[in-house]
């Protein structure tokens, strides 16, 4: 293996070690040089390397593909690959929670002999945000797509707290300790869930950096998306990360990265959940309709989430927009929540005297008055607006 092939594999297991140790127990906490794993001890920063390094314990998530060879690798959410030996009857493009040992040098994929994961149980990974409930039974984590786990490790969230779980789906724990079988995450890390909008900067050393308009952050997992460009990152928030040495600073680890969108679109009815079709035709899943009905006209901001995949059959696999943000129904000037002849009056004030507008009505989003979804509005509203009113009023 070459120098700088160590070198990435060092630090994969060094940012590793840091989500497990930081995102998993109260901030602050202070990962060492040497991170004790398992039963074996492996020395990530000095010389331990290159003198027949042990094997030491490896978890994380990933998807599981086939390498060049015809070999099971799992790519993790850095791209790394790496051959795996158990796959169990999980298949390739699964998302899993992969738990063994990391040997350096395994002949595994002949006639590599090459780093891989060896030893291994494997297990459906759940990666995500959600809320911690008081169940009825036990403490619960419920995902966003509305399923309820058990955890092995709450570490110290109460509930309501909003929190980032990544760990091993067991569909029959004993994790509630109730005597009978419930679904649970097992050997998960867990911190505060960040998701949000912004961009993607070149940082110091070489590290990523990731913009909101409010703060910046180190980043861990920027996939191949174009710095500058809007992405939505929903990942581990780590206040004192460590992932770009030697700062430490507030950090988002083991993210999940995907393409930023602002739309506009209409609110419809699919065959088992409501969906966002977007102006240019294309159909998603949307996490928050807010207050908003089938046939209302909206605009959606929000992150597409790439490891999504639509709760809702349609034929057709869909994108999932999550954390999203919704501003309409469009065309409803006078915020009463429906769209009628009563918002004419406020619509021309909104057109004409943005000011008094805002002062009339001052929970009102003016931008529930850019009915061309151009981020002004203008004369050019209007024939939009007078289609939607005759459009929903329709006898
Ligand atoms: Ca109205
Ligand atoms: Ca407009």
């Amino acid at each position: 293996m070459s120098a700088s092939r160590k070198l990435r594999v060092a630090s994969h297991l060094l940012r590793a070690a840091c989500v497990a140790v930081t995102c998993s127990i109260a901030a602050g906490a202070v990962p060492t040089s040497t991170e004790s794993a398992g039963s074996a001890t492996v020395d990530v920063t000095g010389g331990g390397l290159t003198n027949g390094p042990p094997l030491v314990q490896f978890e994380d998530c990933g998807r599981l593909t086939l390498g060049a060879l015809g070999c099971p690798t799992i790519t993790l959410g850095n791209g790394e690959t790496l051959a795996i030996e158990n796959v169990g009857d999980f298949r390739i493009g699964d998302f899993v929670f992969v738990r063994g040992l990391f040997d350096f040098q395994s002949p595994i994929c002949p006639p590599l002999i090459a780093p891989a994961i060896v030893d291994n149980t494997i297990n459906e990974c759940f990666q995500g945000c959600g809320t911690v409930v008081p169940g009825v039974l036990c403490q619960n984590f419920v995902t966003d797509d509305g399923r309820s786990f058990a955890l092995e490790d709450f570490g110290g969230f109460g509930n309501n707290d909003r929190v980032w779980v990544k760990g091993a789906v067991d569909p029959e724990s004993d994790l509630c300790n109730m005597g009978f079988a419930f679904p649970g995450i097992r050997n998960n890390t867990i911190g505060p869930c960040f998701e949000g909008c912004g961009a993607i900067t070149a940082g110091p050393q070489g590290c990523s950096i990731f913009i909101t308009d409010n703060d910046f952050y180190f980043i861990e997992n920027t996939a191949n998306l174009n710095p500058g460009g809007a992405v939505w990152v929903q990942g581990c928030l780590n206040p004192e990360s460590r992932q770009c040495i030697p700062f430490i600073g507030p950090g988002i680890e083991d993210n999940v990265i995907g393409r930023c969108i602002e739309a506009c679109g209409r609110i419809i009815e699919g065959p088992e959940c409501i969906l966002f079709r977007a102006d240019d035709s294309t159909n998603y899943w949307i996490q928050n309709t807010g207050d908003l009905v089938p046939g209302d006209r909206a605009r959606v901001i929000g992150g597409i989430d790439p490891l999504c995949l639509a709760p809702c059959s349609t034929g057709v696999p869909l994108e999932c927009i999550r954390n999203n943000r919704v501003i309409g129904p469009l065309g409803d000037a006078n915020c009463d929540g429906i769209v009628s002849v009563g918002d004419i009056n406020s619509f021309v004030l909104a057109l004409t005297d943005p000011a008094t507008f805002q002062s009339a009505f001052p929970d009102c989003d003016l931008a529930n008055a850019d009915m061309n979804c151009d981020g002004f509005v203008s004369v050019s509203d209007i024939n939009p607006f007078v289609r939607e009113i005759a459009g929903r009023n329709a006898p």
